[in-house]
């Protein structure tokens, strides 16, 4: 406040309040002693690591919060225009060593916790991950915010509190079991409830038309109402005061009706249902890239979207009062079409309820929207059935059929009467289900749609969105994926961190990857050489502990430690690895005792979920499992090959097992991944990628070159036609030498395993792995374990990767997106 009242309060209270939390070794100890008393309600004398991380965690959030406030009252008095991230995943992992780095506080918090006798890195692991999310898309957005906050741009994430996170993996005998995570059940430090940000969202019912102002208007009688009451996450940036919000809305049974009941039963009843509309927010869907037409699932998306929606307007209307200057003050942000109901509730907010025109609203709409679309083939596109769109969101269905109305129109001014065209543009698809499609709604509505890789937006624009691309060339983009360093070197690798620092003389990469490409003038320099061996070492080390203790199986750091880890599909071709183990396994197991020991070593490691109703990606685990047994338990081949399947894969996982991996997998069929972003992180860690030209890894060559990786396999461009060709061809030899062995049941599991087979011999092999095979061999043998016994050259590789690895940092990516397409500027908090 400037003056008055509101002044004499603010003084006084800025009095009372002692300046900002201290953080001296002395303040920061009592601060945790405090929580455990007085938050964790332990006695400070006798406390465990989990009080204690929990204590320690509550002091970060303290500090979160001092800066959560100011980096709010600035944006406000500024009001500078806002991005809104609107997002249905966020994979987030952990918070503590992210937070307290980000905070610029975290070895002050170690020294402090050292002189009480804890360790900081070993309450660190105390943490369970936040899993809200599936894979790739879900670490995008997490690794966004990340971003936004380090480079103060004004944003706001939003997205859905899920009381059930991504299902926790467990493995018997070999077979994948899926058991709910129920994360919330030892608290979250990390988010406030905030009681009186909440708001009513509405489903079903009917909708009325009524007389208005000489005119008619339409009003819609919901059948249910749920409260969506908001959680703030506070997003720390690195290296500057502004820590941003990542606001999840739970659902919650609303207040707004009365209940009448005649009888004890009646009434409990009645509680029970409405107790049901906490159901919307409590369970994360598990497959990714497959929609399902389901109540449950269009639930969720309304409902996150229409609190986003309904808050996002009240902050508008708290210092504006003339809707023609939202697109001055509004960006909304959708990541893939899971959010696109966003649109429809916005035009009905502006219609229906601030009563604008059509027109007025339709121009605002237009002007405040932009995507991200990650799919790669048309049937990864979300499509609402009709019907179920018209029970849950009656008037949403109408908004809908009114903008397809003009669309249509303008279609037919643009192309004539194309008919064919015309239904394959439409927004509405007919056919025997009756559905809304929800990316045509997208891209009709956003003034960008934007892609994840170069070849990403190559594939829209000759296919997915062929069509759109000729109507509206313009709207098109792409924005390359990245990922955050903070947590994907800073967290997860202090030794490799502490290393480049010093060689580049400065700790500003953190904040600028660019200046990365410095270590290549020390790419051959023997005393770095020496260090970034030392450093890699100790993180195999601490990955072969990992594994022992996961699996109880040792390993020896010696060997070539050779990682997939990601979701398990068969166009990632987990598949074509394994066959590439039997195979090498089947050459050692026939060669003399004189050429093993020539053997490189191998450690391969797998990782990765399968959605629950995935047959095929469940068998591909337990033939990992199968194939594992056998070798593993083989004594001629002793530490020549170990296969290890590291169960329950998340983001505190990747965390350990990036830093200590010598090489590691991103082997799609070309023109399938949209981007990958799991080789970026290895990538920054120097460690070599074995790799198909697809997705950002094209453009990972382009930084990097070809000599520092091991490239593989068919080109996008190939693909069709050698589809045609594998259809009319038999199999390579070694390649069919490997699959009859896991068809004649040498690993067991005959039957259960025939359908695997079947689904790539007898013409059937969609993922051409029969055809990449010799040219994967190729690159496992005669390129990687032939550069692998070069230790010199290797780790010249090594660095060279990490000095290439600055344009995908999600710094690049955030950048380009303010500039090109949500024309934000940063706004930093000053102090
Ligand atoms: C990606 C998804 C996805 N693409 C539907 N599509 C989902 C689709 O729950 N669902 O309904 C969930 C996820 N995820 C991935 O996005 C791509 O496969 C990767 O190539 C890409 O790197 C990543 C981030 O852009």
């Amino acid at each position: 406040p400037e003056s008055g009242e509101g002044k004499a309060k603010a003084e006084r209270m800025f009095s009372l309040m002692d300046g900002f939390l201290k953080n001296d070794p002395i303040s920061l100890q009592k601060d945790i002693l405090d929580h455990v008393e007085y938050t964790v309600a332990r006695s400070r004398f006798s406390f465990d690591d989990f009080e204690a991380y929990q204590a320690l965690s509550h002091s970060v959030r303290d500090r979160l919060i001092e800066r959560w406030h100011d980096t709010h009252a600035y944006f406000k008095r500024k009001d500078p225009k806002r991005l809104y991230f609107l997002s249905l995943e966020f994979l987030m992992g952990r918070s503590l060593s992210n937070s307290a780095i980000n905070l610029g506080i975290r070895d002050q918090y170690a020294d402090a916790l050292n002189q009480l006798g804890f360790e900081f890195e070993v309450l660190a692991e105390q943490e369970g991950d936040a899993a809200q999310g599936n894979g790739g898309l879900a670490r995008f957005s997490a690794c966004h915010m990340d971003s936004l906050a380090t480079m103060d741009f004004p944003a706001w994430g939003y997205g859905l509190r899920y009381q059930y996170g991504l299902f926790r993996q467990v493995i018997l005998d070999g077979f994948q079991h899926e058991q709910p995570d129920y994360w919330l059940n030892f608290g979250n430090p990390w988010e406030t409830e905030r009681i009186p940000v909440s708001y009513a969202v509405k489903f079903y019912g009917t909708v009325e038309e009524k007389d208005f102002n000489g005119g008619k208007c339409k009003v819609w009688v919901p059948g249910e109402t749920v409260e969506a009451v908001a959680y703030d996450n506070p997003i720390p940036g690195y290296g500057t005061r502004n820590t941003i919000n990542l606001r999840l809305w739970s659902a919650k049974p609303s207040d707004l009706y009365d209940m009448e009941s005649y009888d004890t039963g009646d009434y409990i009843n009645a509680v029970i249902n409405r107790q049901k509309a906490e159901t919307i927010s409590s369970v994360l869907y598990p497959d990714d890239r497959s929609y399902q037409g389901k109540e449950l699932r269009l639930k969720q998306q309304y409902f996150f979207v229409s609190a986003s929606v309904q808050d996002i307007i009240r902050r508008f209307k708290d210092s504006h009062n003339d809707f023609n200057q939202f697109p001055e003050k509004v960006a909304l942000q959708l990541n893939d079409t899971h959010p696109s109901l966003a649109i429809p509730e916005v035009m009905r907010v502006l219609v229906d309820e601030e009563l604008l025109s059509w027109k007025q609203a339709w121009d605002i709409v237009c002007k405040i929207f932009s995507c991200t679309t990650h799919t790669v083939v048309p049937e990864g596109l979300e499509k609402i059935p009709v019907d179920l769109l018209g029970s849950v969101l009656p008037r949403h269905l109408q908004i809908i059929f009114d903008i397809n109305l003009s669309f249509v129109e303008e279609l037919k001014k643009h192309f004539g009467l194309d008919f064919n065209r015309l239904s394959r543009m439409s927004i509405v698809e007919e056919g025997a289900v009756k559905s809304i499609r929800m990316a045509n709604l997208s891209i009709v509505c956003c003034h960008t749609v934007n892609g994840v890789s170069r070849v990403h937006l190559d594939i829209l624009k000759t296919k997915v969105f062929k069509d759109f691309y000729e109507l509206w060339p313009q709207k098109f983009h792409y924005k390359t994926n990245g990922v955050t360093q903070r947590r994907w070197l800073v967290v997860s690798n202090p030794g490799l961190c502490g290393l480049i620092s010093k060689w580049l003389g400065t700790d500003a990469w953190i904040r600028d990857m660019d200046l990365l490409m410095g270590l290549r003038d020390h790419a051959v320099d023997a005393e770095l050489q020496q260090e970034w061996k030392m450093v890699r070492r100790i993180n195999k080390i601490r990955l072969a502990e990992f594994i022992e203790a996961m699996t109880g199986m040792k390993v020896s750091p010696d060997a070539m430690f050779d990682v997939q880890i990601k979701r398990i599909h068969e166009y990632k071709r987990q598949l074509l690895n394994i066959l590439g183990i039997i195979y090498r396994y089947d050459c050692i197991k026939n060669m003399k005792e004189s050429d093993r020991r020539k053997v490189v070593p191998r450690v391969c490691i797998i990782g990765g979920k399968a959605a629950p109703g995935y047959k095929m990606a469940k068998k591909i685990i337990k033939l990992c499992h199968a194939v594992g047994e056998t070798i593993n338990n083989d004594s001629d081949i002793g530490d020549l090959l170990k296969l290890v399947f590291i169960p329950d894969y998340n983001v505190s996982v990747a965390e350990l097992v990036i830093p200590g991996s010598d090489i590691s997998q991103h082997i799609s069929t070309a023109g399938h991944e949209a981007s990958g972003t799991g080789s970026m992180k290895f990538l920054m860690n120097g460690c070599l990628l074995l790799a198909t030209a697809d997705g950002a890894t094209i453009e990972i060559i382009e930084e990097i070159g070809e000599d520092n990786m091991f490239l593989f396999g068919a080109k996008v461009h190939e693909v069709p036609k050698l589809r045609e060709k594998a259809q009319n061809h038999g199999m390579p030899l070694q390649f069919a030498r490997a699959l009859k062995m896991v068809r004649d049941g040498y690993f067991d599991y005959e039957d259960y395993f025939k359908s695997l087979c079947d689904s790539i011999e007898g013409g059937g092999d969609f993922y051409l792995l029969g055809n990449d095979f010799a040219s994967y061999l190729e690159a496992q043998q005669a390129a990687a374990d032939k550069a692998f016994v070069d230790q010199e050259r290797w780790t010249k590789m090594s660095i060279l990767s990490t000095a290439g690895s600055g344009r995908f940092s999600s710094d690049r990516t955030v950048g380009e997106y303010a500039h090109q397409t949500w024309g934000i500027e940063p706004c930093r908090c000053p102090f």
